[in-house]
């Protein structure tokens, strides 16, 4: 440790009350344990990890150092120092957390676990028995080249771009779009490494030798897993992700509703379809003109002048794309005749409710066609059968410096909730002059209305305002009863705030494990508004 003065040398950040001789210190440690090669203090390293479309002016939110462990062990030593030090972390699995805050820390300073930098392992496929065991770095792209070269007959479920990590995409609760879209419905069996630095093993994985830790989600006593999730109590270093085994045939199809308030019929129409699971197996969205105009176009096509876009410009996206105001987009699979019969009743029930409908699959709009919505339609068709790509991040070109927020509210699937939602969001983006970008992407009993607040990220002007935006709309949308499902580091406390039920319950429950799994606050503080005694505000 005599060196450790000259290792203050490029720390930007410091924890708040933490020393940089302190920190030193806690970092030699990590270098001692972990190898001098996996921690970086080095502006031009930590800085790899400041938030891609930042939102504030000042140094909130920025790392202190990077840790890169390579194992589970790596994981539990840096735990055990940050205990000892008092130091905090922010593990995180690839960092693209996009629109959330990416890989930054809530607290500034934390020395942050990059856990994908090397555990980026595919640790077992089971065709079988249709499953997979993955590592923090294996994102959905990396996942089904592994599945792929097994040569297994699985489909695996791609979040929308295919750099987010399977680990960390469900342990925030993210979806993706086949029938396994609901990603912690399909998430089984976890390794963790608990805030102390002991190392946990869920449900069946208690039983020394099991074959089934992958298999159920049990095991004896409570399920702990969904403890884990949008929490800060534990880091997990494995999990096991179940996959569908892939079908005869499958076929996308794509509805263009030609008005804005063909809304409501829409979400009416598919509930009964969906809730079912047949004959819509897949997550379907419903996606407004603009996102799709940005997945394949600039704005500056359409519109020179700042938000908001005009019905004029809309309609000339509509018209010349050859789509509709809203678009909807979903799968059928199985046997060939199945699915034929599938899509005929799915394009009869529509066109039956909306008859000026437009109805196509990925045969009838084939990707040879060359137009911008056969693009579209194909880049659903690969998403919708388990084929990772990142057509949507063309939204980040919409104009320079693109970067947006996610607002994401939860409801009912009901053509009232879709329409409120719609207005609300529609007036307020109105209000502050910005495009209304965005899809409903449906499940079982369940919507989420995911809209992109887009800003510019060099503006701090237009960062402000957008900010401003999303608060009055998280306001807007929570005195309504409609809560959002995932919250960026700086909405976090918001959101935590608008869940009030019973003197805010929640979060004081949510403390209360906190502080008895980890007493020193080291692990990811403030995540999802959860705090450890010795930061806490509230
Ligand atoms: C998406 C979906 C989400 C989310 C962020 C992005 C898809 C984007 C269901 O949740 O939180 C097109």
């Amino acid at each position: 440790m005599t060196s450790s003065t000259s290792l203050t040398t490029g720390v930007s950040y410091l924890p708040a009350g933490v020393t940089a001789e302190h920190f030193d210190a806690a970092i030699a440690r990590m270098r001692e344990a972990i190898g001098a090669e996996n921690v970086h203090t080095d502006d031009a390293v930590v800085r790899e990890y400041d938030d891609r479309f930042p939102v504030t002016d000042g140094d909130e939110f920025r790392g202190g150092a990077v840790a890169w462990p390579g194992s589970t062990e790596d994981v539990q030593a840096i735990v055990r120092i940050a205990n000892e030090f008092v130091i905090p972390l922010h593990a995180f699995s690839t960092g693209r957390n996009l629109g959330y805050g990416g890989s930054s820390p809530m607290v500034t300073g934390s020395v942050l676990i990059h856990l994908g930098k090397r555990m980026n392992r595919v640790l077992e496929i089971n065709e079988k028995l249709a499953y997979a065991v993955v590592e923090p770095g294996v994102d959905y792209a990396t996942l089904y080249r592994a599945v792929q070269e097994s040569g297994a007959r699985l489909m695996i479920d791609p979040a929308e771009l295919d750099w987010g990590s399977v680990v960390g995409n469900t342990m925030d609760h993210g979806v993706g779009y086949t029938p396994y879209g609901a990603h912690a419905m399909w998430r089984c069996g976890m390794e963790l490494v608990l805030a102390d630095g002991e190392v946990l093993r869920t449900g069946m994985g208690g039983l020394p030798g099991t074959e089934a830790w992958h298999l159920y989600a049990g095991g004896l006593g409570p399920s702990i897993e969904g403890l884990f999730e949008q929490s800060n109590y534990g880091i997990c270093t494995r999990m096991g992700i179940q996959l569908m085994p892939e079908p005869e045939a499958s076929v996308t199809f794509a509805i263009y509703f030609p008005r804005e308030e063909d809304l409501a019929t829409v979400m009416e129409t598919t509930l009964p379809l969906r809730i079912g699971m047949a004959p819509i197996q897949s997550v379907p969205i419903v996606r407004n003109i603009v996102f799709d105009a940005a997945c394949v176009s600039r704005r500056n096509e359409w519109q020179s002048e700042p938000g908001p876009l005009t019905d004029a410009a809309k309609q000339r996206m509509v018209d010349e794309i050859g789509s509709g105001h809203w678009i909807l987009y979903a799968s059928c699979y199985g046997p060939r005749w199945q699915v034929d019969r599938y899509i005929d009743l799915i394009r009869h029930t529509y066109l039956n409710a909306i008859p000026d409908a437009r109805f196509e699959t990925n045969e009838t709009l084939p990707v040879s066609d060359g137009s911008r919505l056969s693009e579209l339609l194909h880049a659903r068709h690969l998403l919708n059968t388990g084929v990772p790509n990142r057509h949507s991040a063309a939204v980040f070109d919409w104009f320079p410096n693109a970067g947006h927020f996610f607002y994401a509210p939860v409801s009912a699937p009901s053509g009232e909730d879709a329409a409120q939602q719609y207005d609300d969001t529609k007036r307020i983006s109105d209000e502050y002059g910005k495009d209304y970008l965005a899809q409903f992407i449906i499940g079982l009993r369940e919507m989420h209305h995911i809209c992109l607040p887009l800003y510019d990220t060099a503006d701090p002007q237009s960062r402000a305002e957008t900010l401003r935006m999303t608060r009055d709309l998280i306001g807007a949308g929570a005195k309504e009863g409609y809560g959002i499902y995932r919250a960026h580091n700086v909405l976090a406390e918001q959101v935590a705030d608008t869940y009030s039920f019973n003197d805010h319950v929640q979060r004081r429950f949510n403390e209360r494990i906190k502080d008895a799994l980890d007493p020193n606050g080291v692990l990811n503080p403030g995540k999802a508004g959860i705090w450890p005694s010795r930061l806490r505000t509230h």
